[in-house]
């Protein structure tokens, strides 16, 4: 009697161990544990300001959200061949996301087309490339910023006179679209001769030596527009040497160029908002990540501020400047 009551007391605390056990072990299993996404950020050059200050932007959203966040790319070129081997390395690192400025609008197809058939979500920032394997892309509208510029351009020199541009290469999207818009606004100006743009391959010293030739073929230069920051520290720096009184209108606001303005060798800046581009794009790639897919958009414009002496120094023209 006694040893069947004790093993029915056995029993039935072997039973609550088990059930506790078991309750324990589900409540473990089902409860939500918050994941580390790991994101990479691939910019065209990382030394450059303009992508230095969209990696701040990135990073500001990655602590926001908890966000793992890896800024790497090549260090002086501005290609594809120097971009893809940074993201292969990523791809091979298996992250939740992509974030790339790609440099050329078709050759990066191929490489990013790696990376989605890898399964891992690309978001292009910056530029975009010809094809629609990017979940969203965000940047500057460089077709108004081109608009912007040739209209700087032309008050800068009274509306008259010849003006030319100096472009990275053809290929990329953004400086294709800005060269469209300067191009499409410029020739609206019945007595300015447009001379057409010429390509440095984001060299400064091919920038300098194509704007003094540029100076001493046309004896009536009275303007020009740099596409890019590489391209208007060559320009910039051929004007000073060659002494004559032209005029420059550059895109983006990095530390020499806004130097360059404040001195009065430039004329006006087409500054981007390099830190909101990496902002909007990590909290788009989080949103993504975490399933809440619904209502983004295919493009997102980050605007564009034209910077002068009058300006500069003004509250909430600060933002736009960029930072390394
Ligand atoms: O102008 C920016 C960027 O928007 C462009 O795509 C490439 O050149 C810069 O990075 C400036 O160096």
């Amino acid at each position: 009697m006694l040893r069947r009551l004790w093993l029915a007391l056995t029993a039935v605390a072997v039973a609550s161990l088990l059930a506790s056990t078991t309750t324990v072990a589900q409540r473990t299993h089902n409860q939500p544990h918050k994941r580390t996404f790991t994101f990479y950020l691939i910019p065209g050059i990382s030394t450059d300001a303009f992508y230095t200050t969209m990696h701040k932007g990135a990073q500001a959203a990655a602590n926001r959200l908890g966000v793992h966040l890896i800024f790497q790319g090549a260090p002086n070129a501005f290609s594809a061949p120097t971009q893809t081997p940074f993201l292969n390395g990523a791809i091979a690192r298996r992250p939740d996301a992509i974030l790339i400025a790609p440099t050329d609008k078709v050759a990066m197809i191929a490489p990013i087309r790696r990376a989605v058939q890898a399964h891992i979500p690309v978001i292009t920032v910056d530029t975009y490339i010809n094809a629609p394997l990017a979940v969203t892309n965000i940047s500057s509208d460089n077709i108004a910023g081109g608009k912007k510029a040739a209209v700087a351009l032309a008050n800068a020199i009274g509306r008259k006179g010849s003006v030319a541009a100096l472009s990275v290469q053809p290929g990329i999207s953004t400086t294709d679209q800005r060269q469209q818009g300067f191009e499409a606004r410029i020739r609206t100006y019945p007595r300015i001769t447009y001379l057409g743009t010429q390509y440095d391959n984001d060299s400064p010293t091919i920038a300098a030596s194509k704007t003094s030739a540029l100076l001493i073929a046309h004896s009536d230069l009275a303007g020009i527009f740099a596409l890019n920051t590489n391209s208007g520290i060559g320009v910039t720096n051929a004007a000073q040497h060659s002494g004559k009184k032209v005029k420059l209108v550059e895109f983006d606001a990095e530390p020499v160029e806004v130097q360059a303005l404040r001195q009065g060798t430039i004329s006006a800046l087409i500054a981007q908002d390099p830190f909101r581009i990496g902002n909007l794009g990590v909290t788009l790639a989080y949103r993504y990540v975490t399933g809440k897919r619904a209502g983004i958009f295919k493009h997102y414009g980050t605007g564009e501020k034209i910077i002068t002496r009058a300006n500069v120094n003004k509250p909430g023209t600060k933002e736009f400047l960029y930072t390394k």
